[in-house]
């Protein structure tokens, strides 16, 4: 009897590692389905990224071992069959807004999109989103109306997952939230020096990212604190790299941009040059666009540290010069980041999300 009943567990064994190995294999692909552009054609690196070859590291999704295709499931749009909905039009549109770029990246408006439609598309892939938010000394007060509005507004109906960075993990309020979505803490140390919040913002995301977030999310949004959604925030986001234009300076001539503007500086964008001004408030995209864009502007504000130098708007300002050279495949308009105080303009037919008023000298630490 004795090597029989062994014979057994070992078949049931080397099942339930096949069963394993099955479910693995399932669940890979199809969140990275179609093979596209070489990596050469998709990251050039900016003049301060001085290392491509740990670049093209980063960008390769779970470490796959070709680093001549770069991966992703952002391409393939399935709808579900007999969805209902108004016929698009090529030649009716907004008029008043410009809907695409240059490098031919949607901008997204209102009015420019079918939200049913872009949830069905990515319900069906059970897309995972991580948003990031960090309330360091008095700004935990920000993060009740931040996390309730988010509840109201922000991928409503979808996995989401908030990361509260913070050093105060007691102020965290309990927030009630829907089925599938959840609030993770992660303790961070007080610092004195915004700047130096600032710097670390990246650095953290970065590690965030690092620390085998590719396990529970596909996408990720870092947002400020200080800030409260209106309106729908959803799939219609979703990107590649995504960029949010700063509600202060999209009417301008980018002459104007406070874009930082000593050559010395890794954050140097000359006159003449520039798309559109960023807000570092808002950012996302996949995991591997976002790791490589918070990796190469903490390793250049360090960098830049080093030689005694801190450009104009700390991490936006290196968000701008990485935004010029990599260009965003999405592009938010201000509504996905306006300005409590400020008053609509006509074209912003809608504010999603935007950045409350505050009392600088009650919240800030001394600098
Ligand atoms: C920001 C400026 C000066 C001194 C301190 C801070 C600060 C920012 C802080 O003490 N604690 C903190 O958590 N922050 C985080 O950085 C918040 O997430 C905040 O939303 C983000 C950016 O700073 P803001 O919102 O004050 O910058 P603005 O340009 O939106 O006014
Ligand atoms: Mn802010």
């Amino acid at each position: 009897m004795q090597p029989i009943n062994s014979k057994i567990v070992t078949v049931i064994l080397v099942l339930i590692l096949l069963m394993v190995l099955l479910y693995c294999y399932i669940n890979q692909p199809y969140r990275f389905s179609i093979i596209s552009a070489p990596l050469s054609e998709l990251n050039e690196i900016t003049k301060t990224n001085r290392s491509p070859s740990s670049e093209q590291k980063a960008i390769t999704p779970n470490n796959r071992s070709d680093p001549t295709h770069i991966v992703t499931h952002e391409f393939h749009l399935v709808a579900p069959d007999h969805l209902q909905y108004q016929q698009p039009s090529i030649v009716f549109g907004r008029t008043d807004v410009v809907m695409v770029t240059p490098w031919l990246a949607p901008v997204v408006w209102e009015g420019t999109f079918n939200p049913n439609l872009l949830d069905s598309i990515y319900k069906l892939k059970n897309i995972r989103i991580a948003a990031t938010v960090f309330a360091v000394g008095k700004y935990t007060i920000f993060l009740k109306n931040f996390l309730e509005t988010a509840e109201q507004h922000f991928f409503v109906g979808f996995q989401v997952h908030v990361y509260v960075f913070t050093d105060r993990p007691l102020d965290v309020p309990q927030v009630k939230m829907s089925a599938g979505r959840q609030l993770t803490v992660r303790s961070v140390p007080n610092s004195q020096r915004w700047q130096e919040i600032s710097a670390r913002r990246m650095e953290l995301i970065q590690k965030l990212i690092e620390d085998n977030l590719h396990s529970y999310a596909d996408y990720i949004f870092c947002l400020d604190v200080d800030s409260q959604f209106h309106g729908r925030w959803g799939t219609e986001s979703l990107g590649g790299l995504v960029g949010v234009i700063h509600p202060g300076y999209y009417r301008d001539d980018r002459s104007r941009f406070p874009y930082e503007r000593r050559p010395e500086s890794r954050a140097y964008v000359a006159p003449g040059e520039g798309d559109f001004y960023y807000c570092g408030g808002a950012f996302g995209g996949t995991l591997e666009e976002v790791h490589l864009l918070t990796k190469t502007c903490h390793t250049n504000f360090i960098d830049d540290a080093k030689e005694g130098i801190e450009a104009a708007w700390q991490e936006e300002s290196h968000l701008n010069r990485y935004m010029w050279i990599n260009k965003p495949s999405k592009v938010l308009s201000p509504e996905y980041l306006w300005q409590d105080f400020k008053p609509r303009n006509p074209e912003v037919h809608l504010v999603r999300f935007s950045g409350v008023i505050k009392n600088y000298a009650a919240i800030r630490p001394n600098v």
